[in-house]
């Protein structure tokens, strides 16, 4: 087996480490890329690197800024294919969503702000009695660090770099260690699209090593984050000592919330989409599902049949809509949840407890396991109130709106909730009353990134979109001329 050997990207150059840590593909379970395992000293040069180029890079003109990204993504939209089979062999998602979701997604992100920074985001105002003109201008921050996480690689990597560039600052950039391959490629594309150097640079490692040497850094006045809330504390921490700008999107505990009018095969469907897209581990993903007591029996068993379904295996095969965790470790955490239930007295319904799994031989060693649908369990259960992120769903009844609204807003997360039912007032009404930063009416993760994205509690800091991520990126200055 070809042993792919990542490098760091700084100051446009691939700059080799001495010692590397085995990235490993999932759905084999073999060693398949050898990734830096980068320092204090990696990102110290990095940081200068990003630091020299910033003076040139913020004072290139937009029109040219959005220019050069629109060519990254025009370079990354030519190889496609090959980066999504490099996202689905990294991480162990389907091929299929790697290469209608992932990649498309990423190509997007890049597109969308290439285009927001050539629209006047500023504001003015006149003040006739002191004959006087107020306008505000946006300057770039200077470096941004930005840390992203295994479950989107390229798609949450692209959503922080190409705002942060787009708006005038250098990055240094450190993706997850589990699956940093996508993220090397890339910076192959800032090369040839003719990117200045020290623009964009990555540096590949542990978080608790490479991570925490980039968000402790004096030089980088700005972090972005996406990953665990207990990463965060560790985050939030390091980068107080220098008051840096702050984003953290973190993860989930969503809700669907199933009124006994919804329109149950869309709602079915969508639920089942929401609970096991990617294996459970976008922090998007539905764990818990309420239904209103009439409806539940019948929910329930068309819910569980419409799971049974699902074939877990071979990412690269069109059968398969389950394919492998990201690692041996998540696996075991994700199951332990379910060995939970059982200890419990929960019902486990179905999942990998009560099925086997045929699988190649090839694919023995990968760390799958099969959808599980889980039931009767108390709502203080830790299968109620932690993330699990796996393809691992409760569901459990309620009788009443104000009930479920409580029940919903119980645990310390709030990032996205859905809600089905044919009762637009009710909708309404429910959508404020949840405790999230997204809801969705009868459907699930419809985007547009003209919104905000984020979490409220636990979910995380801030928001990512259009003018959100403008904002974050930028500083705003307020001059007022008095003529
Ligand atoms: O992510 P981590 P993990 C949730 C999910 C998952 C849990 C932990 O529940 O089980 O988080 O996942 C870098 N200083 N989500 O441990 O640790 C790390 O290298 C600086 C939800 O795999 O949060 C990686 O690049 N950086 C989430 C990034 O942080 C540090 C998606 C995320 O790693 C660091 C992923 C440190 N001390 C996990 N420690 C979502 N919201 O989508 C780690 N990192």
């Amino acid at each position: 087996m070809i042993v792919l050997e990542v490098e760091n990207f700084i100051n446009g150059k691939f700059v080799p480490t001495e010692s590397h840590i085995d990235s490993y593909e999932p759905s084999t379970g073999e060693v398949w890329a050898s990734i830096p395992d980068s320092g204090e000293k990696e990102v110290e040069l990095a940081v200068a690197s990003a630091k020299a180029a910033f003076k040139g890079w913020s004072a290139t003109p937009r029109e040219e800024r959005s220019r050069l990204i629109n060519k990254v993504a025009d370079l990354l939209e030519k190889d496609l294919e090959k980066f999504a089979e490099m996202e689905s062999r990294d991480q162990g998602k389907l091929l299929r969503l790697a290469r209608l979701i992932d990649i498309p997604r990423a190509i997007y992100n890049l597109r969308f702000f290439a285009s927001a920074i050539l629209h006047d985001l500023n504001s003015s105002t006149v003040l006739e009695k002191a004959g006087a003109i107020n306008y505000t201008i946006k300057h770039p921050v200077g470096v941004a660090g930005l840390i992203s996480p295994w479950n989107l690689p390229l798609y949450l990597l692209t959503f922080k770099l190409a705002p942060a560039i787009a708006a005038g600052n250098t990055v240094v950039a450190k993706p997850s260690e589990m699956t940093s391959v996508t993220a090397y490629k890339l910076c192959e594309l800032f090369n040839e699209a003719g990117f200045p150097p020290g623009v964009v640079n990555m540096v590949f490692g542990f978080g608790h090593k490479a991570g925490e040497a980039l968000v402790s850094h004096a030089d980088v006045p700005l972090i972005s984050f996406t990953g665990g809330t207990v990463t965060a504390e560790k985050v939030r921490m390091s980068a107080s000592k220098h008051c840096k700008k702050l984003s953290l999107e973190l993860g989930g505990k969503n809700a669907a919330v199933v009124f006994k009018d919804a329109e149950l095969d869309k709602c079915i469907s969508q639920c089942i989409k929401s609970s096991f897209m990617n294996q459970g581990e976008i922090c998007l993903c539905t764990s818990r599902i309420f239904v209103q007591r009439q409806l539940f029996p019948h929910f329930l068993e068309l819910f569980v049949q419409a799971t049974r379904k699902l074939t877990v295996g071979n990412p690269y095969d069109d059968t398969a809509i389950i394919g492998a965790l990201i690692s041996k470790q998540h696996l075991n955490k994700v199951k332990g949840y379910v060995k939970m239930a059982e200890k419990e007295e929960a019902d486990v319904l179905c999942g990998d407890m009560s099925d086997g799994l045929n699988l190649t031989d090839e694919k023995k060693n990968g760390y799958f396991m099969r959808p599980t649908v889980i039931t009767n369990v108390r709502d203080e259960s830790r299968l109620m109130t932690e993330e699990i992120f796996g393809p691992v769903v409760c569901v459990v009844p309620f009788d009443d709106e104000d009930e479920v609204i409580e029940r919903v807003n119980k645990v310390k997360y709030g990032l996205c909730a859905t809600v089905w039912t044919q009762d637009v007032s009710r909708l309404h009404r429910v959508s404020h009353q949840l405790q999230v930063g997204t809801v969705w009416a009868n459907c699930w993760l419809v985007r547009d990134l003209n919104l905000p994205f984020g979490g409220v509690k636990e979910s995380g800091v801030g928001r990512e979109g259009l003018k959100d991520s403008i904002d974050f990126y930028t500083e705003e200055k307020t001059i007022c001329l008095q003529l």
